[in-house]
């Protein structure tokens, strides 16, 4: 095979890392293969499969590429009106919310239904216009839900699950996937494929001439944050997460000369100024403290003036650690603290304890943070009480008095069912989700599971939310749709993802907490006077 297109599937804009380190990969090995980027999300929808036939026929691939990222539709934060018009959907007293709760809930299924669909329909067109081309697929959203996608997908495309340097290499190459994450269709029969041992890292490096050569429209990315992966992998085993999934459980390291060398060459050469460690965790260990620190004194020494961010375990920073995030240019960043109990985070198997996530804040703090803390909680995890949702409310507290109120905005991010996870096996065990359930198939009711928020704590922590909501926006939702599908407006704010932006905007989570614990203190002060009365939260 002799040249590849890739085609980076719509979503909500943001930089196709994915597709950039594959297509560079291969260069480095077999640069005389012809190569092209095709970001379709800077297409608007009517003009995407256009693009694609017209990409194919001018530069006639043997292998084509599909990567797709996200496909999520009531995020479970929010940062994104689909949860709050759930929640008025499920939980509001007044009928009237729930009738217009469930129209705008309705055009959002109509979205999401049409997005994949529109998705699928670019390998189909590959498939019947030219169908000497191989196609494969992968990424995020392909990996999440390969097992269901793989059934709409043209027969004989080849999808793999996580990175695909590798993978790609061999079907060049002409050789067997067995030792590859694979998924494959032939008639009803579905293969699959296992990987062998993961690549490392050592010698992935961008050349940024080249990839500027193959993807004309990084045009549209100057300016905007940039994605940089310093490492693959995640020890941990947090019930919810799919991280460890997608990138294994193994950390790789990226030399540290080389993540700077890529982020020097996008600041040099386009101009780049902000940039996001893609990492599952950036600083996944102790042990990552010798890579963390290099990279650092790096950007210092190379005198990189840039805002960086990325998932951080708050946790594991030290006082020397927050003194050079601050120092090499830390930016906002998000903490998903999940909850104030250690018992409900020791359930999550979260593997950090608070009293080092406080101290990491306090280490920021002296280090002379700026940025602001988006501090995520799940309420109503698995083992939640009324007293660990207190706790929750303490923690809040806590962190603001570290950090400044200013600076800590609390999310409700709640507990988002994924395939794969410890907490969907978890679930099923429990009878609470049913065996062959499909993750893409939304309803009412399969929306009101996959947002975890169960009885009984449920509608004192809707209620909350609710409260929380309509003061700041006022009962009715002028506001746009910011699912990840939509095609966003621009948006101001320096923050990488821009769909939780809105959230800490009105500062609402703050609210929810506070008008959470009025409620069930309330509660309580009048359980205290009627002793003999039971709990029966849903009808508070
Ligand atoms: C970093 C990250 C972010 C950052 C991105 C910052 C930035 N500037 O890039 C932020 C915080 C902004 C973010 C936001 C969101 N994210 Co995010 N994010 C990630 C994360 C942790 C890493 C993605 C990444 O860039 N990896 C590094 C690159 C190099 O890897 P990659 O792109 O996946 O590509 C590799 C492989 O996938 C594969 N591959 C990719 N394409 C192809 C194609 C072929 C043919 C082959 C063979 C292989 C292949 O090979 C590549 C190289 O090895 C992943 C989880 C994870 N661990 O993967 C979630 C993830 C991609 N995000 C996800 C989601 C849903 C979102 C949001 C929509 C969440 C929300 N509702 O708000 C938003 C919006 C994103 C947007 N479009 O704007 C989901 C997608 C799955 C799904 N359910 O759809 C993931 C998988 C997390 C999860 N829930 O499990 N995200
Ligand atoms: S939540 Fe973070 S630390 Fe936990 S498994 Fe996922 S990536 Fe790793």
């Amino acid at each position: 095979m002799n040249s590849i297109l890739y085609v980076f599937l719509p979503c909500k804009k943001v930089y196709p890392i994915g597709v950039t380190y594959l297509a560079d990969f291969i260069h480095r090995r077999k640069p005389d293969v012809r190569q092209s980027i095709l970001d379709l999300s800077l297409y608007p929808v009517a003009q995407r499969s256009r693009a694609v036939r017209d990409a194919a026929t001018e530069f006639k691939p043997d292998l084509v590429c599909f990567s797709w990222r996200d496909i999520q539709i009531f995020s479970p934060h929010e940062g994104d009106s689909s949860l709050e018009h759930a929640f008025n959907f499920y939980f509001a007293s007044n009928p009237l919310k729930r009738i217009v709760a469930s129209f705008a809930g309705l055009q959002q299924l109509y979205r999401y239904y049409s997005h994949i669909r529109a998705a699928l329909s670019y390998p189909w067109l590959i498939a019947k216009e030219f169908p000497k081309a191989q196609i494969m697929i992968g990424g995020g959203a392909f990996t999440a839900f390969a097992d269901q996608l793989i059934l709409k997908l043209p027969e004989g495309t080849i999808g793999i699950l996580g990175e695909g340097e590798d993978a790609i290499l061999k079907v060049i190459d002409g050789q067997s996937l067995e030792n590859e994450r694979y998924i494959l269709r032939e008639g009803k029969t579905i293969r699959k494929g296992q990987q062998g041992s993961p690549a490392l890292l050592d010698a992935l490096t961008v050349d940024l001439p080249y990839l500027t050569s193959i993807f004309p429209q990084h045009r549209e990315y100057l300016g905007e944050s940039i994605g940089v992966q310093s490492k693959r992998g995640c020890p941990y085993d947090c019930a919810f997460c799919l991280y460890p999934y997608i990138e294994g459980k193994r950390v790789r390291y990226r030399p540290p000369a080389m993540v700077v060398k890529d982020i020097s060459q996008h600041y040099h050469q386009w101009g780049a100024r902000r940039f996001w460690f893609t990492d599952a965790q950036f600083i996944t260990g102790k042990e990552a403290y010798p890579q963390c620190t290099e990279i650092l004194e790096r950007i210092l020494a190379e005198k990189l003036e840039i805002e960086w961010s990325g998932y951080i375990r708050t946790s594991l920073i030290t006082p020397e650690l927050a003194k050079l995030m601050v120092r090499s240019g830390v930016g906002d960043l998000e903490v998903a603290i999940t909850s104030g109990s250690q018992e409900v985070l020791n359930n999550l198997h979260m593997g950090f304890k608070l009293e080092r996530l406080y101290d990491g804040c306090r280490y920021l703090a002296e280090a002379g943070f700026k940025g602001k803390v988006i501090l995520n909680y799940s309420l109503n995890s698995p083992k939640e009480t009324e007293e660990s949702l207190l706790q929750s409310v303490e923690s809040y507290k806590k962190v603001a008095s570290i950090l400044g109120e200013e600076r800590v905005f609390p999310l409700m991010f709640f507990l988002g069912i994924q395939p794969n996870t410890d907490l969907e096996q978890r679930l099923l065990e429990e009878g609470y989700l049913s065996a062959g359930y499909n993750p893409l198939m939304l309803t009412p009711t399969s929306i009101r599971k996959l947002l975890y928020n169960p009885a009984p704590l449920n509608s004192f922590i809707a209620k909350a939310c609710l409260r929380a909501w309509e003061r700041k926006e006022g009962s009715w939702d002028p506001r746009k749709w910011t699912g990840s599908l939509s095609q966003a407006p621009k948006e101001s704010g320096s923050y990488a993802d821009k769909n939780l932006i809105r959230g800490i905007e009105g500062n609402s989570g703050r609210d929810a907490l506070l008008s959470l614990e009025e409620i069930l203190r309330s509660r309580r002060s009048s359980v205290n006077r009627q002793p003999s009365v039971g709990a029966e939260p849903s009808k508070i």
